[in-house]
């Protein structure tokens, strides 16, 4: 009875203006670059922007020609600068463009940043114009950035959309699907320890699921530099014993001592997942995968699983929990659909089963939290088809997120852009982990495309690439002392803080509901926190 109580009461202060914890706030939306892709960053699979140890954003993307790098700083009070963009790849080694639907598809260049004696060291791979997978780095020292050379992966032609990650010993790996005229054989997997030197085999053949192509993978590294893969199984066994039906299911491999070792289905234990019944579609795509600082693996994709039919796409999320006593990790668990649509057209009627929209998503990205449990997964959302064409000039999509407080999943899609909503808003891709700035605040990257569809020239550079960064908030509200706790020795420091109404705080971390000041609406919310302590 107390309980109901206090919810009352709060809905009731809730109800009358009263200043909340503070939600995701854009502190920075700047348009780093332009292009005319929409589909610049759809391999969400690999990524396209990382904080360093140092809280430098670095981010890459193509024109459709050239590949560029943009580095960014953030300052005490959260602002975000960026430096001009920098040309990663020479005259011959451009991007490799084709065309999908009609329209542009250079999606090419992808990052990882590792951390070195000398400092931060960003890695870049791409698709060039010959088809060839191409490496480059770039590496800090002192106040000097120095580009390395450009060098080629060795990988089988025709390899594309890479994935990379960078163990804890500066050792690179690269996976890509290995495609002959459109027929994915297999995936290709190529390693350097320096970016200089290369070796590349093949991690699998689709002939070990009886699968007829082998596409989108996704890589993480976990804290005993073993790699872990996901990618996609078109085909998976032969689609499955019913008439009809077509089945896309995840492959799971990983890396352990130089051997690509192949793993149960993430998802067959899960009856949806499984064969589809005839005339139906069961899709798994675009899958990301996370690995977060206890270990555990985090993957998330766009499916069909609810309706059955192709590109009627809801976005999805399974975890495997890490072990450390054994060094494994359990079944795969937790299988969570992060977005619901009502599925009008599914034969039989409508799929309805509560707090659904008619938005369409896709192409979800992980961000794990290591001061919390939380994970955030930011996705894009529409009422069409993904795989639109030349003369679809009013097809708006947008940027949103869920998330998991560490107990439960808020599945309300938070839309980030605040851009028309007539307005191309695509493929959205994140960095893997939110970044705990020295001011006591969290910060989520994001990276996608935005701008309005030119039906006469397809090739028009319409579309800004555009880098958010978002404010999560500290990681403990009020706890400004980091002690753990929120008391009066915290409150000390608050009182310091207060600035006024509309007046940036010099504490940001005092900042509790989020508006970039520290005023009374923060002040009550710090009483709320100390009060209330455990
Ligand atoms: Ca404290
Ligand atoms: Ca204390
Ligand atoms: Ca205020
Ligand atoms: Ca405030």
């Amino acid at each position: 009875m107390r309980l109901m109580l206090r919810c009352l009461a709060a809905l009731s202060i809730a109800a009358a203006g009263a200043p909340v914890l503070g939600s995701p706030q854009i502190v920075s939306q700047t348009a780093v670059g332009a292009t005319n892709s929409l589909r610049t960053f759809e391999q969400n699979g690999a990524r396209y922007i990382a904080r360093d140890g140092q809280g430098r954003i670095h981010l890459a993307y193509t024109d459709g020609t050239d590949l560029w790098y943009v580095r960014g700083q953030q300052a005490f009070d959260g602002s975000v600068t960026f430096d001009p963009p920098e040309r990663i790849n020479d005259g011959g080694t451009t991007v490799y463009v084709s065309l999908f639907a009609g329209l542009p598809r250079s999606r090419a260049v992808r990052l990882a940043v590792s951390e070195e004696p000398t400092g931060t060291i960003v890695h870049f791979v791409w698709r060039d114009v010959n088809q060839r997978t191409r490496y480059r780095r770039l590496s800090e020292d002192g106040d000097w950035w120095t580009w390395g050379a450009i060098t080629d992966t060795t990988m089988s032609t025709i390899a594309r959309l890479p994935a990379m990650v960078v163990d804890s010993t500066g050792r690179v790996h690269v996976a890509a699907e290995q495609s002959w005229a459109g027929d994915n054989t297999g995936i290709r997997y190529a390693t350097s320890a320096d970016g200089v030197v290369w070796s590349e085999w093949e991690a699998e053949n689709r002939s070990a699921t009886n699968s007829s192509n082998y596409r989108l993978p996704s890589l993480a590294v976990d804290q005993q530099d073993r790699v872990h893969m996901v990618f996609q199984a078109e085909g998976y066994q032969n689609d499955g014993p019913n008439a009809g039906a077509t089945w896309w299911a995840p492959r799971y491999m990983v890396l352990d001592g130089g051997v690509w070792i192949g793993q149960i289905n993430p998802l067959g234990f899960f009856y949806e997942w499984g064969p589809p019944p005839a005339n139906r579609d069961v899709l798994f795509a675009y899958c990301n995968l996370a690995i977060d600082d206890q270990n555990n693996l985090h993957l998330s994709w766009h499916g069909t699983a609810r309706s059955g039919l192709f590109a009627k796409d809801d976005a999805f999320y399974v975890a495997r929990y890490y072990n450390p006593g054994a060094d494994s990790w359990g079944a795969w668990t937790d299988l969570t659909t992060l977005h619901r649509r009502i599925h009008d057209d599914v034969p039989g009627g409508p799929i309805v089963s509560g707090g659904e929209d008619s938005y369409y998503t896709w192409v979800p990205s992980v961000v794990t939290d290591s001061q919390t449990d939380e994970l955030y997964i930011l996705m894009m959302f529409g009422l069409f088809d993904d795989e639109i064409g030349p003369s679809d000039t009013s097809v708006g999509t947008d940027v949103g997120m869920v998330f998991f407080d560490g107990g439960d999943w808020q599945l309300d899609l938070i839309d980030l852009t605040g851009t028309p909503t007539t307005q191309r808003d695509w493929f959205c891709n994140s960095t893997g982990r939110l970044y705990l700035h020295a001011n006591g605040r969290r910060y989520l990257d994001a990276l996608w495309i935005s701008g309005v569809h030119d039906p006469n020239d397809i090739w028009a550079t319409n579309y800004d690439v555009v880098c958010t960064v978002l404010d999560m908030g500290p990681p403990n509200p009020g706890d400004l002392d980091g002690d753990g706790d929120v008391d009066l020795d915290d409150f000390a420091l608050f009182a310091g803080a207060l600035s006024g109404p509309g007046v940036q705080t010099s504490m940001p971390a005092a900042d509790l509901d989020g508006d970039g000041d520290c005023d009374l609406g923060d002040f009550a919310l710090m009483q709320e926190r100390i009060a209330n302590w455990p």
